[in-house]
């Protein structure tokens, strides 16, 4: 499992006042614990500062890397913003994230193709969210062909059906799960990535519906995900979840976990 830590985000105020004022030893902070804590990338995300986003993400990418040897997730919607903070990424970054959406797709795939990266394809073609199974597959399925078609390898490619509340709709769950699970069987070697917390807005117990959303998620197929790695019982919940389904070898991870006293039963 790829877990990419999700905690150095600007919507969260910590994270805002801190990049505000460039603490550096905050931020640093924030992204060791999370890289102790498991995460393989580190999400950057500063897009609340908006005219000023462009300078803050560089400044969170220089931050991290300057004290941290870890790949970032460099999370925007911008692509000036994205072309940027990859010239100062040491090694090989995701670029979380492009879709069909036409001006966003146009303008960042010479920002992708220009070196290279992992990418966060969003199930998301025009303006409106996806609903079903079938409008995820089909927005995927489109955005596999033209980035593998434009050099991309399918093992770099993480697609992201994009999770929507299931207060909203109660619908939404299945229609992710079947989504992570068609295009993991249509297109084997690509990986699947989500973002959880978007699943349980509305609702009591978050964590709960998180966590219970990452096992039903992680059977469906999913490798990858944007979470916050220093929640305990989350990582507890996705050890546990791989060790049953065949995906950790030896038990390695789970007693590794265990042994360093990060396993909360
Ligand atoms: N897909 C992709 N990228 C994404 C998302 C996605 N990037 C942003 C987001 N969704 C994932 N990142 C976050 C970061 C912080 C929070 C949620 C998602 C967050 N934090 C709260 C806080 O800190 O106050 C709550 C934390 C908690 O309760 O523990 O909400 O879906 N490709």
């Amino acid at each position: 499992m790829i877990i990419v830590g999700e905690k150095i985000n600007t919507s969260r105020r910590s994270i805002s006042e801190a990049a505000e004022k460039k603490d550096a030893e905050f931020i640093l902070m924030m992204a060791r614990e999370q890289a102790e804590a498991g995460a393989g990338f580190i999400d950057v995300n500063a897009g609340t500062f908006l005219d000023q986003e462009v300078d803050r993400l560089c400044w969170l990418v220089e931050t991290v890397q300057g004290g941290l040897d870890l790949p970032l997730c460099l999370d925007s919607p911008n692509p000036d913003a994205l072309a940027e903070a990859m010239k100062r990424h040491k090694g090989e970054p995701m670029i979380n994230s492009i879709s069909l959406e036409p001006d966003r797709y146009r303008s960042l795939l010479p920002v992708i193709t220009s070196r290279p990266c992992r990418v966060i394809a969003l199930c998301m073609a025009e303006t409106s969210m996806p609903t079903t199974v079938e409008e995820r597959f089909t927005v995927a399925a489109e955005l596999i062909s033209r980035l593998t078609g434009e050099g991309i390898p399918l093992e770099k490619i993480y697609v992201d059906p994009l999770v929507q509340p299931v207060s909203v709709d109660t619908n939404m769950g299945l229609a992710v799960l079947g989504a992570i699970r068609r295009i993991m069987e249509a297109f084997p070697g690509v990986n699947t990535i989500c973002g959880l917390s978007n699943i349980s807005y509305g609702l009591p117990h978050r964590h709960l519906i998180n966590r219970n959303f990452l096992a039903v998620a992680i059977a469906s197929g999913l490798n990858a995900a944007i979470l916050d790695p220093t929640d305990r019982q989350l990582m507890a919940t996705l050890l546990s979840i791989e060790l049953l389904l065949g995906r950790d070898e030896y038990c390695q991870n789970y007693i590794e976990a265990y042994e360093n006293g990060r396993l909360v039963a």
